[in-house]
C-alpha cells in the first residue's frame, strides 16, 4: 500500500529511470537493437525492481502515464545513438485495453522525436493477446502499418501457441530464459528452441534468443538459426550514457 502511493509521485519526483540492454547480432557483435527497461530508484528503499512495481502501476493504471514517458524517454534517447540501431519499449496489456489510445501516442511520439518507424519494436506478452481477440489484432495491425515492429516478448512461459505466430503479425519472437537458460542440460529444450526458431524462420519472423549468459549457451542458439541474442554474455542492462559508447563498436 505504501509503495502503491509513492508510486504516485516517483515519475514527477524523477524517480524513475531507464536502462538500456544491447540485443546482439552473433555473427558481427554488434548491437542491432537495444531494449529499455524500466527502473525505480526509490529514496529510501533503493532500487525497486520492475518485477515488484509494474504489477503495481499495472493495477493502479499508473503504467498509462508512465509508459507514456518511457515512449518519450527511449525514443528521445534513440536519436541520440546516431545510427540504424533499433530501440526495444515493452508496452503492458493496460496500454492495449484504452483501444485507439496506443496508436495516437505512438503515432504522435514518432512524430515529435522523429525517430523513423522501422527503428522502434514494441515488445508485447501474451498477456495481451488474451484479452479481446479482433480489437487487439486491430490495434497490432494498425501499430504494423505504421512501419514499427511488434515483438512477442518471454515466448515459450506461458500458453503462447503456434497459433498466435500465424494470426498475429508478429515481426520478431523473443525466446524466454526460461528456455535458454538450461539448453546446456537438456535436449528437449534444445529440440523445442530449434523447432520454434525454424517455424519462425519459415514465417520470416526474427528470432532472439534471451538470457544468454555463457559461451557455450551462444554457441548453440546460434547453430540453429537465431538471428540476435540478448543476455549477460554481451552486455547487462546498463545506463543511457554506457549504452551510447557501447553500440559503437562491435561488443
Ligand atoms: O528489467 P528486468 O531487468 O528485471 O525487467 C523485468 C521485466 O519488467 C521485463 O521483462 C518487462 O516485462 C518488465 N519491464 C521492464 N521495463 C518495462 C517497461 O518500460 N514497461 C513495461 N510495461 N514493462 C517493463
Ligand atoms: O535466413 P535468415 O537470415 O533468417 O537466417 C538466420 C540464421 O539462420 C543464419 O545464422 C543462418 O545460418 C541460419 N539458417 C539458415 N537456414 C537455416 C535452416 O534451414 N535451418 C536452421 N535451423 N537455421 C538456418
Ligand atoms: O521484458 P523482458 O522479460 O524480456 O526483459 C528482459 C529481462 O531479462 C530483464 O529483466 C533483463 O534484466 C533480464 N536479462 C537479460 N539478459 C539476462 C541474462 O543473461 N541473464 C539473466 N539472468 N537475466 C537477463
Ligand atoms: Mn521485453
Ligand atoms: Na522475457
Amino acid at each position: 500500500v505504501a509503495l502503491e502511493h509513492e508510486l504516485q509521485f516517483a515519475l514527477d519526483n524523477h524517480e524513475l529511470y531507464l536502462e538500456y540492454q544491447p540485443i546482439v547480432d552473433p555473427r558481427s557483435g554488434r548491437a542491432i537493437c537495444c531494449e529499455a527497461l524500466l527502473r525505480w530508484r526509490h529514496p529510501t528503499l533503493g532500487i525497486i525492481p520492475p518485477d515488484v512495481f509494474i504489477p503495481i502501476a499495472e493495477a493502479t493504471g499508473l503504467i498509462v502515464p508512465i509508459g507514456t514517458w518511457v515512449l518519450v524517454t527511449a525514443c528521445t534517447e534513440a536519436m541520440t545513438w546516431h545510427s540504424d540501431v533499433k530501440l526495444a519499449v515493452n508496452l503492458s496489456p493496460v496500454q492495449f485495453r484504452r483501444g485507439r489510445e496506443i496508436v495516437d501516442l505512438v503515432t504522435r511520439i514518432l512524430t515529435t522525436t522523429g525517430l523513423p518507424p522501422r527503428r522502434l519494436d514494441l515488445e508485447i506478452t501474451e498477456s495481451v493477446l488474451l484479452d479481446d481477440n479482433a480489437a487487439t489484432m486491430s490495434l497490432l495491425e494498425d501499430l504494423r502499418s505504421l512501419g514499427v515492429g511488434i515483438s512477442l516478448d518471454d515466448f515459450g512461459t506461458g500458453f503462447a501457441s503456434l497459433a498466435y505466430l500465424n494470426d498475429f503479425p508478429f515481426s520478431k519472437i523473443k525466446i524466454d530464459r526460461k528456455f535458454t537458460q538450461d539448453i546446456d542440460e537438456s535436449p528437449r529444450t534444445l529440440a523445442i528452441i530449434k523447432g520454434i526458431s525454424q517455424i519462425a524462420r519459415e514465417l520470416h519472423i526474427e528470432r532472439v534468443a534471451e538470457g544468454i549468459e555463457t559461451f557455450a549457451q551462444l554457441e548453440r542458439v546460434q547453430s540453429f538459426g537465431i538471428n540476435a541474442i540478448q543476455g549477460y554474455v554481451f552486455s547487462r542492462p546498463v545506463a543511457a550514457a554506457v549504452l551510447r559508447e557501447l553500440i559503437k563498436q562491435p561488443i
